[in-house]
């Protein structure tokens, strides 16, 4: 079959800091090759819409698929299902991802019949199948799939994360994915799944808890193929199990392999696996993301973050001994008045760390979907992309937005503009040389993005496609999951059960 496979467009904070290849979607391009389809990808983060139409008249895909990790693109992506049914008649549309898997049945209910199919869970195993049946029939019988007909069987979960390999060849444009300075920049994934539960957060509910890793041949022997300087670790938590980072490492120092790398972890599996992230800085890791959420023990009780403020503080001190610059996530809660707001500037410009803000927001899959008693005041999909406030704020709205973007402007001007092209000058020469200017651009476009008044102004949109209420918190926290446990390989499930 022709299958052309769409990424929607970037969400407000991706427009400025970073740009990432789909990974996930280029594993589904994989496995759907390997199942003998001819396909193709557009990614809307890199692509025009007009690109888009092109590829539909000319290519004329019996089957296309949209990648919804993020509720915020949910209503573009209802948009784009319109269209192609519009100009391809016939064409069989289908979502996956991350995001839509937890409302599957309620997208499909808003999409009036431009979607065929929500593929919930993993799409590697569903991918292959699920064109069989949209071409010879069977659909309700495609593990993973919900139709206006009702669920069918559970997601598959794949049994080793080595295969299929991302099918990167079919992007385009691969120069402008970058992170900050890496640029160009690829993505991989070293291990997938998450073993914490915090209140706020996906991860763990999407697999059930588990976590699988991936050989540390097949990592090395991915990384060899990999063309880009710099690289991504997509997964959740790097290096949980120390020997597994160490025997990656091992495999990198063996074929020489030598690139720029920027990965996301937790403070205490820093400072339990020091060894093994010292051995990755000799090998090329410069960036590191700390998911801190908050500076007080409060705060990181309610998210149920598991770590101590004493340990959040040791673990940037260990960072910054290794020589590894940090970005570190704080969640703001839409209940903070200006003296929140204020403290929380000091501690940012107090530390020489890249701090990151972001609203707190009940996602559908998370505990405080269910838990959270404040009222939803919006349920605008384009408003969760954790930049909006979804929840009543303390401050009048309109100031709520002024003091956020005031602190991000406030904290990105440590790492923007000017100061930083004269820092990071021979960073910045060498890659215009090359041809590279994501970076160059990123560091003038702050205010065309973060600005209060367009954020508030977002609320006041006609609004077509509106998020489900959230039910009743379930009795079971495990019926949350997307993979449950019955359908995952043994040692993710027992790796899961240890944590
Ligand atoms: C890496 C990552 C990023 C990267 C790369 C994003 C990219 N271009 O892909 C960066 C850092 C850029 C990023 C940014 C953001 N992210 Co992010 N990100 C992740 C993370 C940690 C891993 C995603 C990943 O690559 N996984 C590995 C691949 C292989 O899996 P996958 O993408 O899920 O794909 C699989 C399935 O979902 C499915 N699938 C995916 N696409 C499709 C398509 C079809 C047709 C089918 C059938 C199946 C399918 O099959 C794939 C293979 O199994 C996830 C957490 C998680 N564990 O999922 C959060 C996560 C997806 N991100 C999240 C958020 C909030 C954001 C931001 C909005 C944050 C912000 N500060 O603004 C931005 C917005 C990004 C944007 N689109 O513009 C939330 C999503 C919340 C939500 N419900 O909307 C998540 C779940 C994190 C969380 N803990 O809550 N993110
Ligand atoms: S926030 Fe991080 S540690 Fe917590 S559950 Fe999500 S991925 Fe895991």
């Amino acid at each position: 079959m022709r299958l052309l496979l769409v990424h929607p467009s970037s969400l407000m904070y991706s427009k400025i800091f970073l740009r990432l290849e789909p990974l996930g979607l280029e594993r589904v391009a994989g496995a759907a090759r390997s199942a003998g389809h001819e396909v193709r990808v557009v990614d809307l983060q890199v692509c025009s819409g007009s690109e888009l139409s092109a590829e539909l008249a000319s290519f004329q895909p019996e089957a296309v698929g949209i990648s919804l990790n993020y509720l915020a693109n949910i209503p573009e992506a209802m948009d784009i299902s319109a269209q192609v049914k519009r100009s391809v008649p016939g064409c069989f549309v289908f979502f996956g991802g991350h995001s839509v898997s937890f409302i599957a049945e309620d997208v499909l209910a808003q999409a009036e019949g431009y979607v065929d199919a929500v593929i919930r869970g993993e799409g590697e195993t569903a991918v292959g199948p699920l064109l069989a049946a949209a071409r010879d029939g069977g659909l309700q019988e495609v593990p993973g799939i919900v139709t206006r007909e009702g669920r069918g069987p559970a997601p598959q979960t794949l049994h080793s994360i080595d295969a299929p390999l991302p099918a990167r060849d079919l992007m385009r444009r691969r120069r402008r994915y970058f992170i900050g300075e890496l640029d160009p920049c690829a993505s991989i994934e070293f291990s997938r799944g998450c073993p914490w539960d915090c209140s706020f957060c996906s991860a763990w509910t999407f697999y059930g808890r588990a976590y699988r890793k991936a050989s540390p041949e097949a990592a090395a022997q991915e990384l060899a193929s990999i063309r880009e300087p710099n690289v991504f670790v997509v997964d959740d938590v790097a290096f949980i199990r120390p020997e597994h980072g160490d025997a990656i490492a091992a495999e990198l120092e063996r074929r020489r392999i030598r690139k720029r790398y920027y990965l996301e972890t937790r403070s205490d599996v820093l400072l339990r696996n020091l060894e093994v992230f010292e051995r990755w800085e000799r090998l090329g890791l410069r960036y590191m993301f700390l998911g801190m959420e908050a500076i007080d023990a409060e705060g990181l009780d309610l998210y149920r973050k598991r770590v101590s403020p004493d340990e959040n503080f040791r673990a940037l001190e260990a960072a910054r001994k290794l020589g590894i610059a940090v970005a570190i996530n704080l969640i703001v809660d839409p209940a903070w008045d200006v003296t929140q707001f204020q403290t929380i500037r000091e501690f940012a410009l107090a530390v020489p760390e890249i701090v990151h803000l972001t609203v707190m927001t009940p996602y559908p899959g998370t505990e405080i979907w269910h838990t959270e008693s404040r009222r939803l005041t919006t349920r605008d999909y384009r408003l969760f992309d954790i930049q909006h406030a979804v929840v009543p704020t303390v401050l009048p709205l309109d100031e709520f937005y002024r003091e956020l973007v005031r602190t991000q402007a406030v904290i990105n001007r440590k790492h923007l503009g000017l100061r930083t092209a004269l820092a990071a000058g021979r960073i910045l020469v060498a890659n215009l040389a090359r041809g590279q200017t994501n970076f160059a651009r990123m560091l003038w476009k702050f205010s065309q993005v973060y600005n209060a008044n367009l954020q508030y102004a977002d609320h006041q949109r006609p609004v077509r496609y509106e998020l489900p209420l959230p039910g009743p918190q379930p009795a079971d926290r495990r019926q949350l999951y997307i993979h449950p446990r019955e359908t995952l390989p043994r040692a993710a499930a027992q790796a899961g059960r240890r944590a």
